[in-house]
C-alpha cells in the first residue's frame, strides 16, 4: 500500500496545529503508520532539501526546519501521496484552495506548515531517510472496509 512522508514543520508545532493536521488526515481515511517528534539535525535537513541546493531560499529553509521540533509521520492509503498533497493545498498558501490546511492556517510560502512527499518514489526515499524500518507499525483497522472497500 502506498505510503507518504508528512512533516508538521516548526511553525505548525509551535502554533499547536499538530492535532488539527493529524485529525484532517485521519478523517480523510488515511492510516497513520509512523510518528515521532524530533529536533532535526542540520545534516538531515540538508539531505531532505538537497533538491533545493543553490536556490535563494535554501539556507533559510534549513534554518526554518531546524529551528524547533518537527512532527514526522508516515501515512498510508491508496493514492496517499496525491491525497495528502491535496489535503495540504498548494505550496503557496494564498494559492491554496479553501478547505486545505495551507489555505486555512497559513499565509506565506516560507511558513507553510507542512511537507508532504510529491511522488511515490520520493516518498519511499524520504521515508527511509526519516524513519528506521522498525519505526513503521503495520496494523489493521477494524473498520477498513467502510473506508477502502469497493462495490
Ligand atoms: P512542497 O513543500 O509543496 O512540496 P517545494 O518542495 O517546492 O514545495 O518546496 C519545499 C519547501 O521550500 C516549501 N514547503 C517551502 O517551505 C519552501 N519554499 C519553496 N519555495 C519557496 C520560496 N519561493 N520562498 C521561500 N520558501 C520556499
Amino acid at each position: 500500500m502506498e505510503q507518504t512522508l508528512v512533516l508538521v514543520k516548526p511553525d505548525g508545532v509551535q502554533r499547536g496545529l499538530i492535532g488539527e493536521i493529524i485529525a484532517r488526515l485521519e478523517k480523510r481515511g488515511l492510516k497513520l503508520v509512523g510518528a515521532k517528534l524530533i529536533q532535526v539535525a542540520d545534516s538531515l535537513a540538508r539531505e531532505h532539501y538537497a533538491i533545493h541546493i543553490g536556490k535563494p531560499f535554501y539556507e533559510g529553509l534549513i534554518q526554518y526546519i531546524t529551528a524547533a521540533p518537527v512532527m514526522a509521520m508516515v501515512w498510508e492509503g491508496e493514492n496517499s501521496v496525491n491525497a495528502v498533497r491535496q489535503t495540504m493545498g498548494s505550496t503557496d498558501p494564498v494559492k491554496a484552495t479553501p478547505g486545505t490546511i495551507r489555505h486555512d492556517f497559513a499565509l506565506l510560502i516560507s511558513r507553510n506548515l507542512t511537507h508532504a512527499s510529491d511522488s511515490p518514489e520520493n516518498a519511499r526515499n524520504e521515508i527511509s531517510l526519516w524513519f528506521e524500518k522498525d519505526e513503521i507499525v503495520e496494523w489493521q483497522r477494524l473498520n477498513e472496509d467502510w473506508i477502502t472497500g469497493g462495490n
